[in-house]
């Protein structure tokens, strides 16, 4: 028997997904983890949790998670090494590979971790820096780069995203989006089912927008099933409704503005747009109704919205419903948090900033390059014509994530040089020459610097690591910066870290200081610092000069580190409020509804209204509650049961296929092909099929043992690589024409 008294509890955030849970971690007298639960006490969550958050005890244990870098061996498998021989490798690559190719040639691809992770967050840019390249790619363009880009415009930051006040709204209207899985997206909330309930509760209503009756969608009053890459259409025939109708109520300064843009959206109307969505036109009628008459509606959209040719219009008329409904920034509708660690729109005081463009720059093979990125889908094609030679990957699994996967899988072996960091040799890193592995995120510190920015109310918690290193292991920004060193011809010691690291920190506190205009001293600043190193030196900066912070003694009861370290469940800083127009940097200190690279993409968007519809069946993705994208399926707890990579499909489609539910089944693409088996449910609409995203762990030469008896398929495989949001450069991954045969 354990005796209760040798148990330790450790309070710490949950740093898997957006939503940010605490979590109360009890660990036996060998450090062991004896049982995770939510944090009844935690200040956002209140002891919400999620069968991933239980499982960081088992990641931690996983006996595949790498705890010492793999270097490529001459007989061509990847071995365990030392940390000082990995970084030898890495000088000798770095000589051999990159000293004599132009820096362009270098690229880095940044995955979702990235913005998961505390060191990464701070340090990861680092690498890029000393790679010397504007060849940067993440999985944003497979994501939410939509959003931003029509935030950039609008706003004038693409950090300016407005999210959704549901603990206030009295009529939600959710499109593409399913929290009750996802637990959430650009809308971080602990506890979106006890949320929603709420909302309900107190006389709200709640309607969700998605080709496919999503646990969101039952939970919800009403569920309105959508043709897959529709959603700007029918945001614009909700637009027109609302100003035909004389429902609009924008904010007065708004309203010439808003005036035009519901001009150039007068021929998209509810008929005009029935077909293509199909939704009838009562239905269209039906959703302005609700929004009009309550007193707080809000309209929001995530992933289904993004991921489709149509991604920044889409997410550009979210805003204008809710500006039309007076929504904008107010109580109850959709608003601006106000990240304590800073960001874009805290660090300077509004509403004027400068004109923004898009189509600046492109790709060497023709592709929009937006926000400094190059779209993830050109990744292969640039591979192949040798533009790019030299690859790091920082937590990213792009073989599975990203479009025509076996593309990119078949292009990666041909580079001159590929460095990792990542916890697993997956189907991604098994291409490495060298693979550096972080710590557990037991052994890290950990702080949400960017999801704090995107919260449904300001909150700030502080979580120290749980678990000490091992004997040996390097911190994941000790391993950025020592690999920063080594890019910049450095010896890549832990000296040299150290340097870089003081280096940062001291163009940081110079910024602070003349951002202050005389209020701050750097050496007020760095005494205030301490003796502090690393992530939380750097943090404790960001939340001193941030917006609660105390500015370093000039606001006595601001927030420190130290007060958070004081907080185990972490702080309140209140709910939103609104920011207008302070959060804005634009030409006319009001948001550019009516930015001409917007309106301008109207004629496209009517084009389509018009297309001919096809009668292929239409593929759209999934997340399921056990799997966090790509890289949690090696835990058993999670994928134990019956098979979660299944092809849902509805059982009128299903007939005409001859396809029987649970047998095997061929889903064919123009770009490839996967076989999984079927799921007929009522549940999707017809015409369309559903397939989880993330699967697919039948590849030789990783190391997953627990993943690779559930391998399921790649999704990935079956998208085509060539369709992209031309605003955004992000890809389609929704509405993707297939066709089904019984394997
Ligand atoms: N359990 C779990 N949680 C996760 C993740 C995970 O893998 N597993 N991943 C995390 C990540 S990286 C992200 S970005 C978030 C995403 O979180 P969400 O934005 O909530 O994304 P999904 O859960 O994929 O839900 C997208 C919904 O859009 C619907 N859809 C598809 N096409 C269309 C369309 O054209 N129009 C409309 N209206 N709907 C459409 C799909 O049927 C699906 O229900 O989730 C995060 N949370
Ligand atoms: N068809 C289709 N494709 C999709 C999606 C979809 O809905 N449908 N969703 C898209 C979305 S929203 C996203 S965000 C992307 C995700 O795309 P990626 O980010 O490329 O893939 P992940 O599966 O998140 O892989 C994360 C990798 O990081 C590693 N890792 C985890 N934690 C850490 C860490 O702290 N440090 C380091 N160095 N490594 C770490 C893991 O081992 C894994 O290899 O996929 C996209 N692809
Ligand atoms: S919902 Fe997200 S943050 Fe909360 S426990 Fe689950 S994975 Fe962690
Ligand atoms: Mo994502």
């Amino acid at each position: 028997m354990v005796e209760s008294d040798e148990m330790r509890v450790a309070y710490r955030t949950c740093p898997l997904c957006e939503a940010t849970c605490g979590l109360e971690i009890q660990l036996d007298a060998n450090d062991r983890v004896r049982r995770i639960r939510g944090d009844r006490e935690d200040v956002f969550s209140g002891g919400f949790i999620c069968p991933k958050g239980t499982t960081l005890g088992a990641f931690h244990d996983d006996p595949d998670r790498l705890r010492q870098p793999l270097i490529r061996a001459d007989d061509g498998t990847l071995v365990e090494t030392d940390w000082e021989t990995a970084f030898e490798r890495v000088s000798e690559l770095v000589r051999s590979r990159l000293a004599d190719v132009p820096r362009e040639s270098a690229a880095i691809y940044l995955g979702n971790p990235a913005v998961h992770s505390l060191d990464l967050l701070l340090y990861s840019r680092s690498i890029t820096e000393a790679l010397g390249t504007r060849t940067i790619f993440s999985a944003s363009t497979v994501d939410q780069r939509p959003r931003e880009v029509a935030s950039g415009l609008i706003y004038g930051s693409p950090q300016t995203i407005p999210v959704p006040d549901i603990d206030r709204t009295d009529a939600l209207v959710l499109l593409g989006a399913n929290p009750l899985v996802s637990n959430g997206s650009l809308a971080t909330a602990p506890d979106w089912p006890g949320r929603i309930d709420a909302l309900i509760a107190r006389g709200g209503t709640m309607t969700v927008i998605d080709p496919i009756r999503t646990k969101t969608a039952a939970r919800a009053n009403r569920h309105i099933p959508i043709r897959p890459t529709s959603d700007a259409l029918l945001l614009a025939a909700i637009a027109t409704d609302i100003a035909t109708r004389g429902l609009a109520r924008p904010e007065p300064a708004d309203a010439e503005r808003l005036r035009s843009v519901t001009e150039h959206l007068a021929l998209f109307t509810p008929e005009s747009v029935a077909e293509a969505t199909g939704i009838e036109p009562r239905s269209i009628r039906s959703i302005v109704d609700e929004l009009t008459t309550a007193e707080r509606p809000c309209v929001y959209g995530r992933l289904g919205t993004t991921v489709t040719p149509f991604g920044t219009t889409a997410s550009w008329l979210i805003d204008i419903v809710n500006a039309l409904l007076g929504a904008m920034d107010r109580p109850g509708g959709t608003m601006f948090p106000t990240n304590a660690a800073g960001s874009a729109n805290t660090r300077r005081s509004g509403p004027h900033g400068p004109e923004q463009a898009l189509g600046r720059r492109k790709t060497s093979t023709g592709r929009p390059i937006e926000l400094g990125e190059h779209p993830v889908a050109a990744m292969a094609e640039e591979i192949e014509a040798q533009s790019i030679t030299f690859l790091i990957t920082v937590a990213g699994n792009p073989v599975l994530s990203c479009p025509d996967s076996e593309r990119l899988d078949a292009a990666l072996p041909t580079l001159d040089a590929m460095i990792s960091l990542d916890c697993y040799l997956n189907e991604t890193t098994a291409h490495a020459d060298v693979i550096l592995p972080p710590p557990s995120h037991l052994q890290r510190p950990h702080f949400d610097l960017a999801f704090m920015g995107l919260s449904v109310r300001n909150v700030a918690n502080w979580s120290p690591a749980v678990l000490p290193l091992d004997e040996g292991q390097l911190p994941e920004w000790v391993i950025a910066l020592r690999l920063a060193s080594i890019l910049r011809g450095g010896a890549g010691s832990i000296q040299d870290a150290e340097n870089l690291d003081d280096g940062l920190v001291q163009r940081s506190i110079e910024r602070v200081v003349t951002a202050s205009s005389g209020a701050l001293t750097a050496d007020l600043v760095s005494s205030g610092l301490g003796d502090r190193t690393g992530p939380e030196r750097l943090v404790d900066l960001q939340i001193r000069t941030g917006p609660h912070g105390d500015l370093f003694g000039i606001r006595p009861d601001g927030l420190t580190l130290a007060a958070l370290e004081a907080a185990p469940h972490g702080i309140d800083l209140g709910p939103l409020e609104p920011r207008m127009p302070d959060v804005l940097a634009t030409p006319s200190g009001r948001p550019e509804y009516d930015h001409p690279d917007l309106i301008g993409d109207l004629g496209r968007l009517a084009e389509f209204a018009r297309r001919p519809r096809s009668d292929s069946l239409q593929l759209v993705n999934r997340r399921t509650l056990r799997s966090n994208n790509s890289w949690m399926h090696n835990l058993e707890i999670l994928v134990k049961g019956k098979p979660r990579c299944t092809v849902q499909i509805h059982p009128a489609d299903a007939a005409d296929r001859g396809v029987q539910d649970g047998a095997p089944v061929r889903i064919i693409s123009r770009s490839g092909e996967i076989e999984l088996p079927a799921a007929i449910t009522e549940d999707v609409m017809p015409g369309v099929v559903s397939v989880p995203h993330g699967w697919g762990h039948d590849h030789t030469g990783s190391q997953l043992h627990v993943a690779e008896r559930h391998a399921g398929a790649n999704v990935n495989v079956l998208t085509p690589g060539d369709v992209l949001d031309p605003l955004s450069g992000t890809s389609q991954l929704v509405g993707i024409d297939v066709s089904i045969v019984p394997a």
